[in-house]
C-alpha cells in the first residue's frame, strides 16, 4: 500500500541513495521536483536576456567572446535541466508553454535591467556567486538526474563567477568613471541578489518538505548567510562598498549581520510586476514563435527519416 511505499521511499532518501526515474516516488515529490527543475530551467533561459543584450556592445573582442560563451552556457544549462525534468514525465514543449503563458515562475533576479557594461561583471560576480551557493548543495539532491545535471552546471557557474570578478577587477583599476559605474551596478544588484535565495524562514512553504526529501539541504536563510559571508571579503578586495549600513561582522555568531531585504519587492517581482517582467516574457514568446518553422521542419524531417523517404 501507499503508506508502506512512502515509508520505504523516505528510508531510501535518508540513507542518501539516489532516486532514479523508474523508481516509485510520492506524487508530491514528483510534482515538487517538476516545479523546481522547471523554474530553474526557465531561469537559465530567461537569464540569457539581461547579459545577451551586451554581446553586441562588448568593448573588446575578448570581452565579446567570453560573454558569448557564458550566455551559450546558460542555454546549455536550460537544456540539461529541461532534459532532467522530462525524466519525470513532462515534456519540454509543455514547460515552455507554461513559461510563456505565465503559469510557471523563473528567478526574480532576471527581471532587473542591465544599464551598463559593469552590470555584466556584477551579474557574474554576485548573481552567479549566489547561484553557486544555492546550487552546490543541489549536487547532492536525492533525485539522480537533477543532482548529476547540477555537477556540470556548477563547474560552468564557477567560470562565470570568475569572469565577472576579473572584469570588475579590471574596471576598478581603470578610470574614475569606470569605478563609479561598478559601484553603481553593485548598489543596484546587491539586494536583488540576496532575494534570489527565496523568502525567509516562516515564509518559505516548500523548504521543510523539500529538506525532508533531501532535495534541499539548507534553508533559504542559511544559504543567504553563506553568500554574504563569502562575498564581503571579495567586495573589500575589489574596493567596492556593499549598500547595507547594517552589514557588520558579528564575532559571537562568527558571521556577518546584515539588513533585511525588501520582501514586498520580491513578492511584487515574483507576481510579474518587476521592472522587466513583461519585456522578458514578450521576448521569450517572440523567440519561441519565430522558431516555430525550425521545429516544424525538424519534425517533418524526422518523420521522413522514420518512413525511409528522406534523401
Ligand atoms: N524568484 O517555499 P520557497 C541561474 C518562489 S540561478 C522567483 O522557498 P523553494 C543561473 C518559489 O519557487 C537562478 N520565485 O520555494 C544564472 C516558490 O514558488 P511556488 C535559478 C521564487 O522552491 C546566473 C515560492 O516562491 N536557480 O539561473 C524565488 O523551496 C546568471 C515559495 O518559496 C534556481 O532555480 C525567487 N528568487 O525555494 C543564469 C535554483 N524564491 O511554490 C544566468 C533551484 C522563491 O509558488 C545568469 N531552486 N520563489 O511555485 C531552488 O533552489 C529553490 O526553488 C529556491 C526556492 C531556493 C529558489
Amino acid at each position: 500500500d501507499t503508506a508502506a511505499l512512502e515509508q520505504d521511499f523516505q528510508s531510501l532518501v535518508e540513507s542518501e541513495s539516489r532516486v532514479e526515474p523508474r523508481d516509485w516516488m510520492p506524487d508530491a515529490y514528483r510534482a515538487t521536483l517538476i516545479r523546481q527543475i522547471a523554474q530553474h530551467a526557465h531561469s537559465e533561459i530567461i537569464g540569457m536576456q539581461p547579459e545577451g543584450v551586451w554581446i553586441s556592445k562588448a568593448p573588446t573582442l575578448r570581452r565579446k567572446s567570453v560573454l558569448l560563451a557564458k550566455v551559450q552556457d546558460e542555454a546549455g544549462h536550460g537544456l540539461y535541466l529541461y532534459a532532467a525534468a522530462e525524466t519525470l514525465g513532462v515534456d519540454r514543449a509543455e514547460l515552455t508553454e507554461n513559461l510563456i503563458e505565465g503559469r510557471q515562475k523563473y528567478s526574480s533576479i532576471f527581471n532587473y535591467p542591465t544599464l551598463s557594461f559593469a552590470d555584466v561583471g556584477v551579474i557574474g560576480w554576485l548573481v552567479d556567486g549566489a547561484a553557486i551557493c544555492n546550487q552546490v548543495p543541489l549536487c547532492r539532491a536525492s533525485y539522480g538526474p537533477y543532482a548529476r545535471a547540477m555537477i556540470r552546471i556548477c563547474k560552468e557557474e564557477s567560470f562565470h563567477q570568475r569572469q565577472g570578478y576579473e572584469l570588475l577587477m579590471t574596471m576598478m583599476g581603470g578610470s574614475r568613471m569606470q569605478r563609479d559605474s561598478v559601484q553603481d551596478a553593485v548598489n543596484r544588484w546587491w539586494w536583488p541578489s540576496l532575494m534570489m535565495f527565496g523568502p525567509p524562514e516562516g515564509a518559505s512553504p516548500n523548504t521543510a518538505r523539500s529538506m525532508a526529501w533531501r532535495i534541499k539541504r539548507h534553508t533559504n536563510d542559511e544559504l543567504r548567510q553563506r553568500f554574504v559571508d563569502m562575498t564581503v571579503p571579495q567586495a573589500d578586495r575589489l574596493g567596492v562598498e556593499l549598500p547595507d549600513p547594517e552589514l557588520r561582522w558579528n564575532a559571537d555568531r562568527g558571521a556577518h549581520d546584515f539588513g533585511t531585504p525588501n520582501w514586498d519587492e520580491l513578492y511584487e517581482v515574483v507576481r510579474g510586476r518587476g521592472p522587466c517582467n513583461a519585456e522578458r516574457i514578450a521576448h521569450r514568446r517572440r523567440a519561441h514563435r519565430e522558431g516555430d518553422w525550425v521545429r516544424e521542419a525538424a519534425t517533418a524531417h524526422a518523420a521522413k527519416r522514420a518512413s525511409g523517404t528522406a534523401k
